[in-house]
C-alpha cells in the first residue's frame, strides 16, 4: 500500500522544475487508487561533497498527489526557492501511501526523516515488523519519535549508526556500509531508497520482500545534449552521463526507459557517481559482529533486462491469475492489517474496522441483514452469512443484485442491506444500492475500491485492502471478501464473557490463515494432476454444503468462467433432489469436505456417490478451502488451452445490466 520513487540526474543538467516533474509524474504513475498522502525531498542547493552542509528539503501532504504539488509550488512561491536553478547532479526522493500504519497526516507521510537537519531520510514499501524493538532502544538514544509510523526508525537507526561510526572525528564509512548495518537490524519486509546530507548525490536503494526496480537511461558519450543515448547492456561502472530511476512499480519508469533491472532481495544498490554498485546483504553471516563489515557476496553482474510492463508485474508467474492466486497469504495480511488485534497492553484479541464503528449501533437494531452482490462477490458474502448469523443473531438473507430489482423485493428502513463489490462499480449492485436508499436501508458497502461508486454511495463500509487485482477471474478479492466480512461480523457480534473464547478462536485463527494458506499452496502440483485427468471432460459437479456451499458455487464458478467447461455447484443436501440422476460411472464429482460439523454428513455422500460407481472420482483434503478449486481452475484452463487472464465474453467489471 506504498509506492517509492527515485530520480538521479548525473552530468546531464536538470533544472529545479524538471526535477519536481519528473518526482511528481513518477507518483502520479504510482497513484492508480486513491492514495491518502504523499512527500518528496530534493535539494535546497545545489551540493557537493565538499559542501555537504545544506539540509535537503522535504515536503509531504496528506491527500493525492495534486495537493503535494499544490502545497509545493505554494512553499517555492513563498520562499524563494528558484524553480530555474540547475543542477547537474541531483538526488531526488519520492512516496505515497495509502492505509497503513497512523492516520494520513505529514508527520505520518513519507520521507521519514533522522530528525532536524535531515542527515538521513527514507522512502519505505513494506512493514517493518520489530519497529517497537528498535524504537524503544533509540528512545534510551535519546532520539524522539514524531510521526505513528514503523519507517521512522529507519532513518534515526541511520543517523545512530554514522554518528558511532564517526565518532572518531574524520568520517570514514560510506552511505552503504551505514544502510548495510541498518539492515542487519531490520526485519520485515521492505523496500528502502535513502538520501543524506552526508552523502550528497547518492542514492542508496536495498529491499528484502517488497518489490523494488532501477531504469537507466545512458545518454551516448559523443552527444552530450540528450538527443541520443546508447544500447549498452551494462550499466557503466564510470561516470557517463545518465539518469536513474528508482521504483516499486514498473508503470513509473516505462516513460524514461526500458532498461530495468529488477532488484533482487537482499540487494544494496548504491548509485553515486554516474556509477551503480550492487552488493549482496547476506543476513546469516556477520549478525553477531557489532562492528560495520563489508558485505560478505561479491557483485552481480549488471545486465539490465529490456521486459514489458506485463512481464514486470506478473514477476515469476506466467499468468496474473496464477500470481494472484499465490499472493493471498499477502493480500489476506493486508485486509487484516490494523484492524485485528491481537495482544497489545490488555493481551485481549479485538477487532476495529475505521469504516463501520460509528454506524455499528444501529446495524446491531436492524430487523434483518441482507447481502446482496452477484457472481463472485455473491459467493462471497454466502461463505460469510454463517458465521454473520451465529455472532449477530439476526436473521441474514441473501440476494443476487438483479433479482431483487426484477422482484422489486421489500426492502425497510430498519434493514442493513451490505453491498458486496470487488471493483465497486458492478451496474446491477449499484442499481440495487440506490433502490436500497430510496427505501431508507443503512448501506454498507465493501469493496476493493477506494473511490468507487460503491465507496461514495454507501453510508459507510470498509474497504477490503486485497491491492489491486488483474485477472478477470477473482480470487485473491474473493478471500479478502470473506476475511472482511468475518471481521465484520465479530465487530456487529456483541462481545461479552459468553461469546469470548468463540470470538478470539476465530480471530486467532483468521490471523493463522495466511500460513495455512501458505500450507493449502503447496497442491499446487496435485491440483495440476487432477486437472490434467479432467483437461477433456463436458461438466464438472462440485459437492458442498456448511460453510462449503459457497466453496462449491465459487469453485464451479471458477471453472465455468476461465476453464470454459460446464460446472455445477450443488448443496450436498439436495442431492437427492435431482443431481443424483445424472450420476454415473463418467459424470466427474469434487466433493468438499472439512473437519467441521457436516463432515460426518459428507462422507455419506461420498458413501452414496460410490456405491453408484465403481471409480472414485472426488477429491478429499483435510484442510480444505476455496484455494484448491482455484489452482484446479487455474491448471484447467491453462492445459485446455484458453486465456486465463482474459476470459471469452468476460470484463473484471461488469458495469453494464
Ligand atoms: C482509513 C483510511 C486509511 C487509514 C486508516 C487509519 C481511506 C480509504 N482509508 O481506513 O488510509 O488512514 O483509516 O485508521 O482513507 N466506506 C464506505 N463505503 C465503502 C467502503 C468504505 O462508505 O464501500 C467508508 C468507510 O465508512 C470509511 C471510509 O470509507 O468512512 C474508509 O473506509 P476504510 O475501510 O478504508 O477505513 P479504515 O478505517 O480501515
Amino acid at each position: 500500500n506504498k509506492r517509492i520513487f527515485a530520480y538521479l540526474n548525473y552530468d546531464v543538467s536538470r533544472e529545479r522544475r524538471y526535477i519536481l516533474q519528473v518526482l511528481f509524474n513518477g507518483l502520479r504513475r504510482l497513484e492508480y487508487r486513491g492514495y491518502d498522502s504523499a512527500g518528496i525531498s530534493i535539494d535546497s542547493s545545489a551540493v557537493s561533497v565538499h559542501s555537504p552542509s545544506h539540509s535537503p528539503l522535504v515536503f509531504r501532504q496528506e491527500g493525492n498527489i495534486e495537493s503535494l504539488v499544490k502545497s509545493v509550488y505554494e512553499e517555492v512561491s513563498a520562499t524563494d526557492l528558484n524553480l530555474e536553478e540547475s543542477f547537474s547532479v541531483h538526488a531526488g526522493i519520492a512516496h505515497t501511501r495509502w492505509a497503513t500504519h497512523g492516520e494520513p497526516a505529514p508527520r505520518n507521510s513519507h520521507p521519514q526523516s533522522s530528525g532536524a537537519g535531515n542527515d538521513f531520510l527514507v522512502v519505505h514499501n513494506g512493514v517493518i515488523t520489530n519497529y517497537e524493538v528498535l524504537k524503544q532502544s533509540l528512545l534510551r538514544h535519546g532520539y524522539t519519535f514524531e510521526s505513528e509510523t514503523d519507517t521512522e526508525v529507519i532513518p534515526k537507526l541511520a543517523k545512530f549508526v554514522f554518528d558511532k561510526a564517526n565518532e572518531g572525528g574524520d568520517q570514514t564509512v560510506t552511505f552503504s556500509e551505514v544502510v548495510l548495518e541498518v539492515m542487519r537490524h531490520l526485519e520485515g519486509a521492505y523496500a528502502l531508497i535513502f538520501k543524506s546530507r552526508h552523502y550528497p548525490n547518492e542514492l542508496i536503494a536495498c529491499k528484502r520482500g517488497s518489490p523494488l526496480l532501477l531504469g537507466v537511461k545512458e545518454f551516448a558519450q559523443e552527444h552530450n545534449n540528450g538527443t541520443s543515448y546508447n544500447d549498452m547492456k551494462f550499466i557503466s561502472k564510470n561516470g557517463h552521463p545518465k539518469e536513474l530511476f528508482l521504483s516499486s512499480d514498473p508503470h513509473a519508469l516505462v516513460e524514461h526507459t526500458k532498461k530495468v533491472l529488477v532488484i533482487e532481495d537482499g540487494e544494496v544498490v548504491d548509485i553515486k557517481d554516474g556509477g551503480v554498485t550492487i552488493m549482496k546483504f547476506d543476513h546469516g553471516k556477520g549478525k553477531d559482529e557489532k562492528s560495520l563489515s563489508r558485505p560478505a557476496s561479491v557483485q552481480r553482474a549488471l545486465s539490465i533486462l529490456e521486459m514489458e510492463v506485463e512481464q514486470i508485474n506478473k514477476g515469476k508467474y506466467e499468468h496474473y491469475m496464477q500470481k494472484e492466486i499465490h499472493e493471498q497469504p499477502e493480500s489476506l495480511t493486508t485486509s487484516m492489517r490494523g484492524r485485528l488485534i491481537r495482544g497489545g497492553s490488555s493481551k485481549k484479541k479485538s477487532v476495529l474496522l475505521g469504516g463501520l464503528k460509528d454506524h455499528l449501533k444501529t446495524i446491531r437494531r436492524s430487523r434483518r441483514i441482507v447481502f446482496i452482490g452477484c457472481g463472485t462477490s455473491y459467493n462471497a458474502a454466502l461463505a460469510a452469512r454463517p458465521i454473520l448469523e451465529e455472532l449477530s443473531d439476526i436473521p441474514v438473507m441473501m440476494e443476487i443484485a438483479s433479482d431483487l430489482l426484477d422482484r422489486q423485493a421489500p426492502v425497510y428502513r430498519d434493514d442493513t442491506i451490505i453491498f458486496v463489490s470487488q471493483s465497486g462499480e458492478t451496474a446491477d449492485t449499484l442499481n440495487a444500492l440506490e433502490y436500497a436508499r430510496e427505501n431508507g436501508a443503512l448501506c454498507v458497502g465493501i469493496t476493493n475500491t477506494v473511490g468507487s461508486a460503491i465507496a461514495r454511495n454507501t453510508h459507510c463500509g470498509v474497504h477490503i485492502n486485497a491491492g489491486s487485482e488483474i485477472g478477470v477471474a477473482s480470487t485473491k478479492a474473493y478471500t479478502s471478501q470473506i476475511v472482511v466480512l468475518a471481521m465484520v461480523a465479530l465487530a456487529i457480534g456483541a462481545d461479552t464473557v459468553s461469546t469470548k473464547q468463540r470470538r478470539e478462536g476465530i480471530i486467532e485463527s483468521l490471523l493463522n490463515l495466511p500460513g495455512k494458506i501458505r500450507e493449502v499452496l503447496k497442491l499446487d502440483e496435485q491440483m495440476k494432476d487432477l486437472a490434467r485427468s479432467l483437461i477433456s471432460e463436458q461438466s464438472l459437479v462440485m459437492f458442498g454444503r456448511g460453510y462449503n456451499y459457497a466453496t462449491a458455487l465459487e469453485g464451479a464458478l471458477k471453472v465455468k468462467e476461465v476453464a470454459l467447461m460446464h460446472s455445477e455447484g450443488i448443496l450436498a443436501g439436495e442431492m437427492k433432489h435431482g443431481l443424483l440422476a445424472l450420476v454415473d460411472e463418467n459424470l466427474p464429482i469434487v466433493v468438499i469436505t472439512t473437519r467441521d460439523q457436516c463432515f460426518s454428513k459428507q462422507q455419506s455422500v461420498i458413501q452414496q456417490l460410490k456405491a453408484k460407481r465403481s471409480t472414485d472420482s472426488y477429491v478429499y483434503r483435510r484442510r480444505c478451502s476455496n484455494l484448491p478449486l482455484q489452482l484446479l481452475a487455474y491448471h484447467l484452463t491453462v492445459l485446455r488451452g484458453y486465456n486465463v487472464d482474459q476470459p471469452r465474453n468476460l470484463a473484471k467489471s461488469v458495469t453494464t445490466e
